[in-house]
């Protein structure tokens, strides 16, 4: 049997999403497109990864590096070389960049950020996300609830992450949980830790945190979500590593401020 993606079943010209798709993502910040990638293009990316990842081929970013909850203590410990992420995947096969900057991909992030009937274009941002996550069965972290662009320095707070699975994702291999509606509302300092973590010990965070989803994800579903959505992840309790393509775009009238991260690289039109 032939299986159909979602992605190749979109018209140039027409609608990529329905009204109702839209609206989800206007009022969760979040859409969940089921069977979106084309398979074969989802196996090429896996199998490049599972190399990649076997022959530790740079830039990577360990678990040691960021230091969250369960993350080795420091590179020299045991687990300490534990890969977290393949940095760059824009630059790491073709593979990848069909995923990343596919046509219908592009159709979709112009429904969501333009204007209608603008002529806009959408850019994937280099400098953030563009990688591959590798979490791995053992010394894999948990990532706290937090908003991806508390980092992150552009015009407007207006970004979209889309998130490729390159397997299945569940709770038992530490698939990502959203807090629906939170990119819409406003945070006071003193609701976040040091690191801009969603302070867990607050009552009024806990009945935010009690409305989370953990969708589960099979291989060739694509998770789109707004840079202000706050999200989070388990760690990897199954024998298995699990892959995900991650990758932010942009519209094109919403530059990086100079000087920054976010302006340091050169931007890919989609
Ligand atoms: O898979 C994870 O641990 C979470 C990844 C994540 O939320 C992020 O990189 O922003």
């Amino acid at each position: 049997m032939t299986t159909q993606s979602r992605s190749a079943s979109v018209t140039p010209g027409s609608a990529a999403l329905s009204p109702a798709e839209c609206a989800t993502f206007e009022r969760d910040g979040l859409l969940v497109l089921r069977a979106w990638s084309p398979p074969e293009l989802v196996a090429a990316a896996r199998e490049a990864a599972v190399h990649q990842l076997d022959t530790r081929q740079p830039p990577l970013e360990l678990e040691a590096d960021v230091g969250y909850p369960g993350a080795p203590a420091s590179t020299s410990t045991p687990g300490g070389q534990t890969v977290r992420r393949l940095l760059r995947a824009h630059d790491r096969g073709e593979a990848f960049r069909a995923l990343a900057t596919s046509p219908a991909l592009g159709q979709v992030l112009r429904e969501l950020m333009l204007p209608a009937g603008s002529n806009g274009s959408v850019l994937m941002a280099q400098a953030h996300h563009n990688c591959v996550m590798t979490k791995m069965p053992s010394y894999s972290s948990q990532t706290n609830w937090h908003q991806d662009v508390r980092y992150w320095s552009y015009q407007r707070p207006e970004l979209i992450s889309a998130w490729f699975a390159l397997g299945s994702e569940t709770d038992e291999n530490g698939c990502l949980s959203f807090i629906p509606g939170t990119h819409r509302m406003n945070f006071g300092r003193d609701r976040l830790d040091d690191q801009l973590f969603l302070r867990t010990d607050r009552e009024d965070n806990q009945a935010l945190i009690a409305s989370a989803v953990a969708p589960a994800l099979a291989a060739g579903d694509l998770v789109l979500f707004h840079c202000r959505l706050f999200h989070a992840a388990g760690r990897n309790g199954s024998q298995a590593t699990k892959f995900s393509l991650v990758c932010t775009y942009r519209a094109e009238d919403n530059l990086p401020l100079p000087g920054t991260k976010s302006a340091s690289t050169q931007d890919v039109a989609v």
